[in-house]
C-alpha cells in the first residue's frame, strides 16, 4: 500500500524532528545542561519513522539505548523527553531514568533499554499477551546489528516463530556495535538470513529510504494483525556521528572519513525534502520552522521545570516495599 500525501509529508516532519532533537541534545550535553552522554540517532531517522508510521497507537514498540528516534516517531512528547534528559520532575521518569529508560505505556512505548537485545523478548511478551487475548495489536522490537549476536534475541525469535506471535523484529544494521564492524562479527552478508532460518519471512531493505521502510513494515504488520505470525526486517542504515556524544573527544579510528562521507550522500534529511518539493507536496522550509519552534518550546519547558528534591531520590524506583525498610522514599 502506498503512503498518502499527508503521510509522505509526515515522514519528513518526523525525520526532521528526530535529527534536530538529537542536535539540540548534543548542544545541551556540551553545555552540561544534560549530565552524561547520550546515543544519538543521527543518520538513522528513516528507520524509526518508516516503521512507526506503519503502526497504530495501540501497537507496541520496544527500543534500545539509541532510543530517542523510536520514541519521537511513536508519538513521544519532546517536552517530557528533554525534561527527562535534564533530570526534571516533569520528565518521563520524573528525571530519574534519563535517556535509556524513557517509556510511555499509553503510547505503546515499552521502554528504551540500556541492555543490548533486552527489548526483544519484552516485545515478544507483549505479542504473546495480544495473541492470548485475541487482539489485533502488533509489537515491534527495535534492535541493532550488535544485538543480533545476543542469545536472548535468538531465543525470542525462535519462540515467536513456534508460537506464531504478532511481532515484527526490526534490526537496525548501522554497520557497527560501538567500534566493532559487523563484517568482523558475522560471516554472513545478510543478517536477515539468520532470522529466515527460524521460519519467518525476513527481508533486507534500504534503511535510508523512509518509503521503502514504511512499505515493508506496513505489509508485515498487516500480516501479523491477520494472524500470520512474526517477521523480520533488516534496515541497512548508518550513524553519522559517534556511538555516543563523548566519542568526538576520543579520536577513534574504526571507520574512515570516506565511508562516513559516502553514507552522508544518502542522508534522508537532505535528499527526502528535495523529492517532496519536486512532487509539490509541501515546502520543507515551513516544516523546518515548525520543528524548530517545537523544540525551542520543549527546551524552555524543561529548563523551567523543577528538579526533584534530593530526599525524594528513591521515589518511584521500586514497585514494592520490603519489610524493615522505611516506607518513605520507596
Ligand atoms: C548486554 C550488553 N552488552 C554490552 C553492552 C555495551 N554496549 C552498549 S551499546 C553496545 C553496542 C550495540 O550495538 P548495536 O546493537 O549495533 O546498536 P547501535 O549502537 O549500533 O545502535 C554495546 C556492546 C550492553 N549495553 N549490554
Ligand atoms: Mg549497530
Amino acid at each position: 500500500m502506498n503512503a498518502s500525501d499527508n503521510q509522505l509529508v509526515g515522514f519528513y516532519r518526523c525525520m526532521r524532528l528526530i535529527r534536530r532533537f538529537e542536535e539540540r541534545v548534543v548542544e545541551l550535553v556540551n553545555r552540561n545542561e544534560i549530565v552524561g552522554t547520550t546515543h544519538e540517532y543521527v543518520g538513522e531517522e528513516a528507520v524509526a519513522t518508516g516503521v512507526c508510521h506503519a503502526l497504530g497507537v495501540e501497537d507496541v514498540i520496544t527500543s534500545t539505548h539509541r532510543g530517542h528516534g523510536h520514541i519521537l516517531a511513536k508519538g513521544g512528547d519532546p517536552r517530557r523527553m528533554v525534561a527527562e534528559l535534564m533530570g526534571r520532575k516533569t520528565g518521563y521518569n520524573g528525571g530519574r531514568g534519563g535517556s535509556m529508560h524513557i517509556a510511555d505505556l499509553g503510547l505503546g512505548i515499552y521502554g528504551a533499554n540500556g541492555i543490548v537485545g533486552a527489548g526483544v523478548p519484552i516485545a515478544c511478551g507483549a505479542a504473546m499477551a495480544f495473541k492470548q487475548r485475541d487482539s489485533s495489536r502488533v509489537a515491534v522490537a527495535f534492535f541493532g546489528d550488535g544485538a543480533i549476536n545476543q542469545g536472548v534475541v535468538h531465543e525470542a525469535m525462535n519462540l515467536a516463530c513456534i508460537w506464531q506471535l504478532p511481532v515484527v523484529f526490526v534490526c537496525e544494521n548501522n554497520g557497527y556495535g560501538i567500534t566493532a564492524s559487523i563484517r568482523d562479527m558475522s560471516r554472513i552478508q545478510k543478517l536477515s538470513d539468520r532470522a529466515a532460518a527460524y521460519g519467518m519471512p525476513a527481508e533486507t531493505v534500504d534503511g535510508m529510504d523512509v518509503r521503502a521502510v514504511h512499505a515493508a513494515t506496513t505489509a508485515l504488520v498487516a500480516r501479523a494483525r491477520a494472524g500470520g505470525g512474526p517477521s523480520f526486517i533488516e534496515c541497512l542504515t548508518y550513524r553519522f556521528v559517534g556511538h555516543f556524544t563523548a566519542e568526538r573527544a576520543l579520536g577513534l579510528k574504526y571507520r574512515t572519513e570516506q565511508e562516513v562521507a559516502e553514507w552522508r550522500l544518502r542522508d534522508p534529511i537532505a535528499t527526502y525534502p528535495l523529492w517532496l518539493r519536486d512532487q509539490k507536496l509541501c515546502d520543507p522550509a515551513r516544516v523546518d520552522e515548525e520543528v524548530e519552534a517545537q523544540l525551542e518550546e520543549a527546551i524552555a519547558y524543561a529548563r523551567e521545570s523543577e528538579l526533584p528534591a534530593p530526599q525524594d531520590a528513591l521515589q518511584g524506583m521500586y514497585a514494592v516495599t520490603y519489610p524493615g525498610l522505611p516506607a518513605r522514599g520507596w
